[in-house]
Parts: structure tokens; C-alpha cells; sequence
């Protein structure tokens, strides 16, 4: 039974809402998804293993200090600054942004004001931080570290129950309800460990812009993501499309909404043949279940059987296999569709066996 690896530091973030049009929402990424997928997987026998505090120097090798340094002093900063008062804003959010359009070639300086310094680090108005905001994503990428250890020390396969998920975020930017990206941090920690390539494989129904840039070019850390169309007028909107190939050590797969089981798992088995073809060491899955049939945040329409083969694709890779958490929304579906992906994870190989081919 693959171990799932829980932080309980990750029920500290509570966004409480997410900003759109200008329009404040109540927030979908909760914490109750962590709770409803650790309890679907430990009914069905999966055991929990405690995430592992790990170093700062494993999050800098994906991301940029000046984002760290944000994220870890955000909040603070924003209740010192007044802000929750007057206007009367309890979160973290950005109101002004660095675009490209507006420097040219200059550089952007760090702006002196709390409220502007959130626009040079959030590319959307939808990931807010609270109070335990920065604990909730340190522990996520504890957790996305500690599995990666555990599949290092010869698990065939380890599950990270990360929430916040990871994947939207650059190596300098956090956005799409995301802060720390997990799966890259994990990939790059495999790639340390046993030598690239590694292939990052992303099933969110969103595109998993974040690992695409910070792996962008280099063959060390293969992406590849199946997700809805950004064309079709989906997140991340300006991302996503099938020309993006990094010099080709990037696939994207962007799919029409509606799409069900059959393109999608062809889009997965097109992703795992592109992969395998690299020779990966080690894979790391951006497990989201959001392209469910039902899932409020996306119009794609998997299920819970189509998780479990594409579970059975990704392990016939016969790779050592660390999974993490990203999207997925619908509470009373997502424990199932994690437990079925996993389910379908059975041909996972331990590090030696996969290294003595
Ligand atoms: C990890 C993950 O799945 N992130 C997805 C973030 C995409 N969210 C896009 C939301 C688009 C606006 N939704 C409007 C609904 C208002 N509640
Ligand atoms: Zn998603």
C-alpha cells in the first residue's frame, strides 16, 4: 500500500475567500479536502506517515529567495501595516503588478509599500495569505520532500497529501491557489539524488504552468501536462498551449471541455510514451483530481475509472513514483478519485530495481 505523507501544519491556511473580477468569493481550496482525502485513504488501508521537517536549501532550488522572503513575511507585514483596519482587508492581496507593458526594459524595484510589494510576487488576485498561510505551504513541501525520501530509501511509490497544492507557482511568482510548487521541489530532489531525467507528469485539469517554467529548456526535469484549453477561455489563461515545448523537454496536451476518458486518457498515454522515451530515473505525478466529471472548477468530465487507468498508465512506467496533491474540489469525490489513481499505481518500481534494468 502506497504511504501517504501528512503535514498537519497544512490546515492552518484558511485563504477564507478567493478574489475574481474584483469580486470576493468564498474560497474552494479548504482545508476539509485534505481531511476528506487522508480519511478515503486510510479507510481503504493506506498508511499515514508524518511529513518530515526539511532545509530551506531544498524549496531555493526551485524558487527565487526574494519569493520565499515574501511569502514567509506577508502576513505579518500585512497586520502591522494597518491594513486589516482600514480598509478592512483580512488578507493578503495585490492590487498593483509589475507588467511587462508597463517597465519595458527596467527593472522593477521593490515597491516600499506593503500594499503595492504583493504585485511584484502574485500574478492573480485569487491566491490570498493569512495568518497561517506560509506554515500551511511549508508543510505541504515538507510533505512533496518527505515522500520523495521515502521512494529514495526504496518505496516504490509515496503519496504527499499537499495542500496548499503546488503547481501554478514559478520559480518567482504564486498564483492559482498555490504557493510552494511541491512537485517541483520533489522532482528536483529526485534529480539530486539519482541524476536526471526526471519526469514531472501533471493530471490537474489546469495547466501545470509553474513546473513548465522552472524546468523550462532543461532535459534534467521533463513536464508534461494534460489539462483544459486555455483557448477554450480557461486558467491559466495565457499558458497552456500545445506550441509550448521548451526546446522538447515540455508537452502540453490542452484538451476542449466536456472531454471524458477516452481523449483524456489518451492525452495521459501520450504524455507517458513522451516521457518514457527520455529514460526518466524517477516520476513525479501532479496528482490533481479537478478534471473529474463534477468537479466545480472544471468543465472536463473523467472518472473515477478513468483515474484508476490512468494510475495504471503512469505505474506502467515501472518507475520509482512520488505523487502530490494539487487541484480537485468536488468533497465528496475527491478521496475516491485520489484512492482509484493510486489503486492503478501498482507497477511503481523501487529505486534499485528501476536503476538495475
Ligand atoms: C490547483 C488548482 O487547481 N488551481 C486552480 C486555480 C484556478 N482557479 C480558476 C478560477 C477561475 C474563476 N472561478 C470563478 C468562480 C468564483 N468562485
Ligand atoms: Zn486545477
Amino acid at each position: 500500500m502506497i504511504p501517504v505523507v501528512w503535514s498537519e501544519a497544512q490546515r492552518l491556511h484558511d485563504p477564507r475567500a478567493e478574489i475574481w473580477v474584483g469580486v470576493r468569493a468564498p474560497a474552494v481550496e479548504v482545508a476539509v479536502r485534505a481531511d476528506a482525502i487522508r480519511s478515503e485513504l486510510e479507510r481503504a488501508g493506506h498508511p499515514v506517515v508524518a511529513a518530515e521537517p526539511q532545509p530551506d536549501d531544498a524549496l531555493l532550488a526551485v524558487h527565487d529567495r526574494a519569493l520565499l522572503e515574501f511569502l514567509a513575511g506577508a502576513w505579518r507585514e500585512w497586520e502591522a501595516s494597518g491594513l486589516i483596519e482600514d480598509p478592512g482587508q483580512d488578507r493578503v492581496v495585490p492590487y498593483f503588478f509589475p507588467h511587462p507593458g508597463l517597465l519595458g526594459p527596467l527593472a522593477p524595484a521593490l515597491p516600499a509599500a506593503t500594499w503595492a510589494r504583493t504585485g511584484a510576487f502574485a500574478f492573480d488576485t485569487m491566491t490570498l495569505i493569512g495568518p497561517g498561510t506560509w506554515e500551511a505551504a511549508r508543510g505541504a513541501a515538507d510533505a512533496a520532500l518527505t515522500a520523495a525520501e521515502l521512494v529514495l530509501g526504496g518505496e516504490p511509490a509515496a503519496y504527499a497529501c499537499c495542500r496548499p497544492p503546488g503547481h501554478h507557482v514559478t520559480r518567482s511568482a504564486y498564483g492559482g491557489a498555490c504557493y510552494l510548487n511541491n512537485g517541483a521541489i520533489a522532482a528536483e530532489r529526485l534529480r539530486a539524488a539519482l541524476g536526471g531525467p526526471v519526469a514531472l507528469l501533471d493530471l490537474d485539469a489546469h495547466h501545470g504552468n509553474g513546473a513548465q517554467s522552472i524546468f523550462w529548456e532543461t532535459a534534467e526535469v521533463v513536464t508534461g501536462s494534460v489539462h483544459v484549453d486555455p483557448a477554450a477561455g480557461w486558467f491559466p489563461h495565457f499558458l497552456g498551449f500545445a506550441g509550448e515545448d521548451g526546446g522538447g523537454a515540455n508537452r502540453n496536451v490542452p484538451l476542449p471541455p466536456g472531454s471524458a476518458d477516452e481523449p483524456w486518457l489518451a492525452a495521459v498515454g501520450e504524455l507517458a510514451a513522451w516521457a518514457r522515451g527520455f529514460e526518466p530515473r524517477a516520476l513525479v505525478v501532479a496528482l490533481g483530481v479537478d478534471a473529474a466529471a463534477g468537479d466545480p472548477e472544471s468543465p472536463l468530465a473523467v472518472t473515477a475509472a478513468g483515474f484508476e487507468e490512468a494510475g495504471r498508465t503512469l505505474g506502467g512506467l515501472g518507475l520509482p513514483t512520488v505523487v502530490v496533491q494539487e487541484g480537485g474540489y468536488d468533497l465528496g469525490a475527491i478521496g475516491g478519485l485520489v484512492r482509484a489513481a493510486l489503486d492503478g499505481m501498482t507497477a511503481a518500481r523501487p529505486v534499485e530495481a528501476a536503476r538495475h534494468e
